[in-house]
């Protein structure tokens, strides 16, 4: 195992890695820019070093100063948490020509996941499930249209640098696509510079299912069971539960093994989470995979006990998984709120600032991941998620009524945030009778503010 690694990250998931690698007696290194000197993660890690400026790609995005804080502190390896650099296969590349492990996967797999369009083809190779639409990318927007025209309105097109709904357009018919497609095309250059597109029919009003899934290099991958993350907003998921209430145990089972069957095909070492979307008729498809592990990791820990961010450190280090499919075994029904500084009276805008009176909720099954304390200034620089509220209870109705209770306790003043909005979203009555789909705070929005 490690002795020593670098959290090139900031906010609750620096401070969950600081504290898994206590708990395994690695030392930590955190990175912090000017804006975060007074951060929990830069207090709370045995060393810390300053990267730069509070610009992330003066700081968190600077791979030099990154990898030099790593080689200054010697540490053999380096956690990217999710977002910055965490898919970057560059980042990846670098990390291993300074002889220091990137805690994921190789930068090819990230490449090959990344790549949308591809990350399909080779799902439709392995025989996972995918959306009907092009087998990889579009050569030209006629052949897209031709296949559009083949597998019927309404269809999406998609960038393949894109992911997590940036690039994507629906068209219903001929001129909407040719309209949509050129649209979708100029942002994705732009935006990715790759102007790359394929196609996808359009799954109506589906839920959101992703698979936790972790292999090792010793050729073991297993799932560690769904989550459903359909309640979302402007592709930024607001909720996330755990297992999802929408499968049948036929479903689960099924989706399951299409999970591990889509890591293995690619021979896949991390941990990660294979997406799908379920329509109306409980029939899913594979979107995307993320290469990395994900703000909602905590609700999986809940159900299954098991440490994710420990065995991401293991299967790293070049050990093997500590547990078979067989030793996971979902217990109960886990919620997570994100608790995020903004303000919903005015379109969610970030609310940075100093917290001036702070409560964080307690007590049985109740777990707050975060990185703030009273009196501590948020910067306006970085994300606005601020904390994530998670329960553990025997079922789903129960896990509600833990996080009603929750959520009524925890006080944030200083700063507006999101609390009044969650408890409206878990006190809705469509919510509590699992009528979701990922337009729920759309559809439900004049009851949710009432
Ligand atoms: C779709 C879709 C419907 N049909 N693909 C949005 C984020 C990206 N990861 C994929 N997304 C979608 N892809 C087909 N063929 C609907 C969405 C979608 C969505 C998916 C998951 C969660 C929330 C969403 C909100 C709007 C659209």
């Amino acid at each position: 195992m490690f002795s020593k690694i670098l959290i090139a990250n900031r906010g609750e998931i620096a401070v969950r890695i600081i504290r898994a690698c206590r708990e395994m007696d690695i030392e930590t290194v955190a990175v912090y820019s000017t804006a975060d000197a007074e951060a929990l993660h830069t207090q709370l890690a045995d060393e810390a070093v300053c990267i730069g400026e509070a610009n992330p790609l003066k700081s968190y995005l600077d791979m030099k100063s990154i990898l030099s804080a790593a080689v200054l502190t010697g540490a053999e390896a380096i956690h990217p948490g999710f977002g910055f650099l965490s898919e970057n296969s560059k980042f990846a590349t670098m990390c291993e020509e300074c002889g220091i492990t990137f805690i994921g996967p190789t930068a090819d797999m990230i490449d090959r996941m990344g790549n949308k369009s591809e990350a399909r083809k080779t799902m439709i190779a392995a025989g996972v499930p995918v959306v009907p639409g092009s087998e990889g990318a579009i050569e030209s927007i006629e052949a897209g249209l031709a296949l559009a025209e083949d597998i019927g309105f309404p269809v999406m097109i998609k960038a393949s640098a894109g992911g997590g709904g940036r690039g994507m357009r629906i068209a219903h018919n001929k001129d909407e696509f040719i309209n949509n497609f050129n649209t979708a095309q100029a942002e994705a250059r732009t935006a990715f510079g790759d102007d790359t597109m394929y196609i996808e029919k359009y799954i109506e009003e589906p839920r959101h299912i992703e698979f936790q899934i972790i292999g090792d290099e010793h050729g073991h991958v297993i799932h560690l069971g769904e989550r459903d993350c359909s309640i979302q907003r402007r592709h930024q998921k607001v909720i996330e539960e755990a297992p999802s209430a929408a499968l049948t145990e036929e479903i689960r089972v099924a989706m399951g093994k299409d999970a591990v069957k889509a890591a293995r095909s690619i021979n896949y070492k991390n941990a990660g989470t294979i997406e799908f979307l379920l329509d109306k008729h409980g029939v899913y498809y594979f979107i995307e995979m993320n290469t990395r592990i994900q703000v909602e990791h905590p609700i999986t820990e809940m159900i299954t006990g098991i440490d994710l961010i420990k065995e991401q450190l293991r299967v790293a280090a070049g050990e093997e998984l500590s547990i078979g499919q067989e030793d996971v075994v979902i217990k109960g029904h886990a919620i997570e709120c994100r608790i995020n500084a903004e303000d919903p009276s005015n379109n969610f805008m970030p609310s940075p600032g100093k917290i001036d009176q702070l409560y964080i909720p307690g007590g049985f099954g109740v777990r707050v991941d975060s990185a703030v304390y009273n009196q501590y200034k948020i910067p306006p620089n970085y994300d606005s998620m601020i904390a994530k509220l998670i329960v553990h209870d025997t079922d789903r109705d129960k896990a509600i009524g833990k996080m009603k209770r929750a959520l009524g306790e925890f006080v944030v003043n200083g700063i507006k945030t999101n609390i009044d909005f969650q408890y409206a979203l878990i006190n809705n009555e469509k919510f509590q009778k699992n009528q979701i789909d990922t337009a729920f705070i759309e559809k439900n929005w004049s009851d949710l503010n009432a």
